[in-house]
């Protein structure tokens, strides 16, 4: 197959000139971004609306009466109903800001999984997941005696439902897994996983850090327990995500921390705790950039998930079939389903010296491991390169990168 290059739905340079951080060189050369799945760069309605935050009306939420408060106020919960509809969560307050995916893996770890785990019990992740969705739940096995059982992946980059459900047993408890890999870009069969689990009366936790930017994501569609995500990886700021969880489950669970806004009544005998979601929230929030999200969410939502996902497909099928052409290419993650990640090796290359070659030249990757060192074990690898792609990247873009690669690797032949 030719790859080609398809034409979009979407004005692709209307879009890159709301991103001012693409309108540099680098190096010398035009900036070519490639580490979206590291963090993607912000638009600027999204930088705006945090200019316009300590410019205008900088206060503390939920507590104040004065004007400026109440504007706070109202735009930070306005962020919580846009998300609320962009997962489409039955109420808003299911929808729980945190500082990203790490620490809503860490919070249900750390209150659902310190309250519902016993010794022997089961939780299951798969072999592909960010160190993020394996440390929180070896720290809770190590604590309280339980087990972690790992999904094989196989050599495409996949698991197999039957590996999973031979796992599943009366003793799983927590099922926690990528929605997408960072790694590899696989996306699971989250739905199936999702049924196979409420078969055994587990919860599942979804890590959609790689998801909510690229797929449709639908909390009450899949039934997920819980999901996990970071506002960095979908064009809004850095230091802020969220947790989804079913109502009845954060009403049970206890509190992740102790302090302001997160109590009803405090008295040094017996203190009772805020409704959710306010019970997970404690301590003045990331207010400034927990508003500016709404802005990324509402990029997202004007230019459609539909069309992205279109686009981005496209972007990472001319990519795949243009790097064949370089020599001694493998590519490592070859599901059927994937987001726009592209990994791979060049034989008798050192990724990172492929990065630093890369990066001399304008073009941003990510080389290593990709906090994924069980995985990368399972490929005999110590890392990969990694090309990771947003809504804004070309295919002259895939372009330059192939022809950097033709001439760097053009000099170990
Ligand atoms: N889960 C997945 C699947 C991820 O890709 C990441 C970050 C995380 C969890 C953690 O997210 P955080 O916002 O709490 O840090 N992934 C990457 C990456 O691939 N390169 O840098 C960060």
């Amino acid at each position: 197959m030719e790859a080609a290059i398809k034409q979009s739905s979407l004005d692709i340079a209307a879009i890159r000139a709301q991103f001012p951080v693409l309108a540099q060189e680098v190096n010398g050369y035009p900036l070519t971004y490639f580490d979206n799945a590291a963090t993607s760069q912000k638009p600027l309605r999204v930088i705006e609306a945090l200019n316009q935050y300590y410019s205008v009306y900088n206060s503390n939420i939920h507590r104040g009466v004065h004007t400026l408060a109440e504007k706070a106020t109202n735009a930070y919960e306005a962020t919580r109903a846009s998300l609320q509809k962009f997962i489409n969560s039955g109420e808003k307050e299911e929808v729980i800001f945190t500082k990203g995916t790490s620490e809503s893996i860490n919070l249900v770890a750390a209150t659902y999984g310190r309250q519902n785990i016993a010794e022997g019990d089961e939780i299951i992740i798969t072999g592909l997941e960010h160190h993020s969705n394996i440390v929180p739940w070896q720290m809770l096995c190590e604590e309280k005696g339980a087990i972690l059982k790992i999904v094989p992946i196989s050599d495409k980059g996949e698991i197999d439902m039957e590996d999973f459900r031979d796992l599943l047993s009366d003793k799983t408890k927590i099922v926690s897994v990528a929605f997408a890999s960072n790694a590899l870009g696989t996306i699971n069969p989250v739905k199936e996983i999702i049924e196979a689990a409420h078969s055994v009366d587990a919860v599942v936790l979804l890590d959609a850090a790689q998801a909510v930017a690229h797929l449709k994501v639908d909390v009450q569609a899949l039934d997920c327990d819980f999901l996990a995500a970071s506002a960095h990886k979908m064009y809004g700021p850095t230091g802020v995500g969220f947790l989804y969880g079913k109502r009845h489950l954060l009403e049970e669970m206890p509190p992740y921390q102790g302090g302001g806004e997160m109590i009803k009544e405090v008295t040094f005998e017996k203190t009772t705790y805020n409704d959710i979601p306010f019970k997970f929230e404690a301590g003045t929030p990331n207010i400034a950039d927990i508003i500016a999200l709404n802005e990324a969410i509402g990029f997202i939502n004007d230019l459609g998930k539909e069309n992205i996902r279109t686009y981005e497909d496209d972007l990472l099928a001319y990519a795949t079939e243009k790097l064949k052409a370089i020599d001694k290419i493998q590519f490592i993650g070859t599901a059927k389903h994937k987001v726009g990640v592209l990994s791979f090796i060049i034989e008798g290359m050192h990724p990172f010296d492929v990065g630093m070659m890369l990066d001399a030249r304008g073009i941003a990757v990510r080389t290593g491991h990709h906090c994924t060192m069980p995985l990368m074990q399972r490929f005999e690898l110590e890392g990969t390169i990694r090309a990771s792609f947003a809504v804004y990247n070309t295919f002259e873009e895939i372009d330059t990168m192939v022809a950097s690669l033709q001439k760097i690797t053009s000099r170990i032949n």
